[in-house]
């Protein structure tokens, strides 16, 4: 174990009034801190491990009681840093957490930096460096679906499969380095062929595992999906109606809405952050011009787009041009008001876009939403290649890993196959163990650690 001479303190609760505050303290100072500042009558030390105290914290200047408390001293190795961490669970006003903090820094702690607490758990080996990223994503997850993926992270899943890859791997760089000392040509080969078949088997799991990643990704990462169109085709309606909610204002007169509306829902466990834009016309309209202004920035960085147009009347030309700007996205051709008389032209239709097949849909009465749901996943997440599997990738630090694992295993593979020496073969073996290392955060590089724990927040 990493011991680390400094003892780390933070509020471990989230800002504001709640009906507890906990002051979160690690390292190797965490029990005489708290002989420092607690105190109680029935409390004798030394303090068992795991064990909750009640009791009040004092401030050993002025012998004042700060707030009266509970304590649980974890002993190392059972914490969750791994080291002695003591956890003072106060009354939840953001005056008396901070003040029993000052009081616990005043007594000789150092404040806690970004995820230092999780840094800790990681560098003491309670953790690897997957399930470390992932207690961030767990935090910040916002559906459910994110949430389990998070929680599968956190308890090794992917680590457990990362540990049979290497195993099979180390085992094959043996069994190759053992035919290097063996120097009867022909055995070589028979066991190339062998050794090339198995690497190939790994490079197959990992493909496997690569597949989950685009959906894992949008899991993780969400997606932003704007409605454009004309005036008055049911971009509000449509944003209520996904929502489940009435947000946006809906009226029968062309431009009403003139600011953008930006919701998040959940689409099959995918967090979906959705705008409602003002309808695209000409217009002279100050107001009006700068909502429009707003909705081709919001455009720009969106992953997918809904064109809505109005199926109870004829194309205009503001719907053709709305459609050739948007060309270079990903499109989707929603015609609203299916339960109106269709006045549109559906052979034209169907060409406007080559590849998208125009979904009609009732924005006010619902027909064709769940439909249009699907549609935005499989839009996102490429249709055709979800790939079951008990693990998901979510991380791109983790995929670009695999992919260089994946490609010195191929270089492996060519070599043995041209016949070159078994020892650049054995090289690429190397090279492909020293890359899932990286995954696990083995070899990691210490500014790599330090992206990774900035995302945290203090007190994790
Ligand atoms: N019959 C029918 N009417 C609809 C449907 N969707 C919207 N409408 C009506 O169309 C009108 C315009 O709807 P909105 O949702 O405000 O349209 P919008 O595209 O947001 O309009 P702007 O904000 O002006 O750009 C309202 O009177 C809605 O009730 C639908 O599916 N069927
Ligand atoms: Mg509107």
């Amino acid at each position: 174990m990493l011991a680390h001479d400094d003892t780390i303190a933070a509020i471990a609760t989230p800002p504001g009034v709640g009906g507890i505050g906990i002051v979160r303290v690690s390292g190797p100072d965490a029990e005489k801190l708290c002989r420092t500042l607690f105190r109680s009558p029935t409390v004798s030390a030394p303090l068992k491990s795991h064990h909750l105290y009640h009791g009040d914290i004092i401030s050993p200047e002025t012998g004042s009681v700060i707030d009266e408390v509970l304590i649980t001293l974890m002993r190392e190795p059972h914490s969750y840093t791994g080291e002695d961490v003591l956890e003072i669970h106060c009354h939840g006003g953001r005056l008396i957490v901070q003040a029993v903090l000052n009081e616990v820094i005043r007594a000789g702690a150092r404040p806690a930096e970004r995820g230092e607490f999780t840094r800790r758990a990681y560098l003491n080996g309670r953790m690897d460096l997957t399930q470390a990223e992932s207690v961030m994503d767990l935090i910040t997850a916002r559906t459910n679906r994110g949430r389990a993926l998070a929680l599968s992270g956190v308890k090794g899943d992917l680590s457990k499969k990362l540990s049979f890859l290497r195993t099979t791997l180390i085992e094959l760089l043996s069994s190759l380095e053992s035919e290097i000392d063996f120097d009867s040509e022909d055995i070589s080969h028979r066991y190339d062929a062998v050794t090339s078949d198995n690497i190939g088997d790994i490079i197959n799991r990992i493909d496997h595992l690569l597949a989950t990643y685009r959906e894992g990704r949008l899991v993780r990462d969400g997606l932003t999906v704007v409605i454009t169109g004309r005036p008055n085709v049911g971009k509000s309606s449509l944003l209520n109606t996904l929502l489940g909610e009435r947000r946006a204002i809906v009226t029968s007169i062309a431009g009403t809405t003139r600011d953008f509306i930006e919701e998040d829902i959940s689409i099959e466990g995918i967090p979906v952050t959705l705008t409602d834009t003002a309808g695209i016309r000409k217009s002279s309209e100050p107001i009006e011009k700068e909502g429009i202004a707003f909705v081709w920035e919001k455009i720009l960085a969106a992953d997918i787009v809904i064109i809505l147009i109005d199926g109870s009347v004829t194309l205009t030309e503001d719907d053709l041009e709305i459609i050739d700007r948007n060309r270079s996205k990903q499109i989707l051709l929603v015609v609203n008001k299916s339960d109106l008389p269709h006045q549109i032209d559906r052979c034209r239709l169907k060409k406007l876009v080559p590849g998208v097949e125009p979904l009609w849909i009732s924005a006010k009465y619902g027909d064709g939403i769940p439909e249009l749901k699907k549609r935005i996943v499989a839009t996102a997440t490429g249709s055709g290649d979800n790939t079951e599997s008990d693990v998901t990738l979510t991380n791109l630090r983790h995929k670009s890993a695999l992919e260089k694992t994946a490609a010195s295993l191929k270089e492996a593979q060519a070599s043995l196959a041209s016949g070159n020496s078994p020892e650049l073969a054995a090289f690429a073996l190397k090279e492909a163990l020293n890359h899932l290392a990286d995954i696990v955060g083995e070899t990691t590089a210490g500014d790599v650690l330090n992206t990774i724990f900035a995302r945290f927040c203090v007190g994790k």
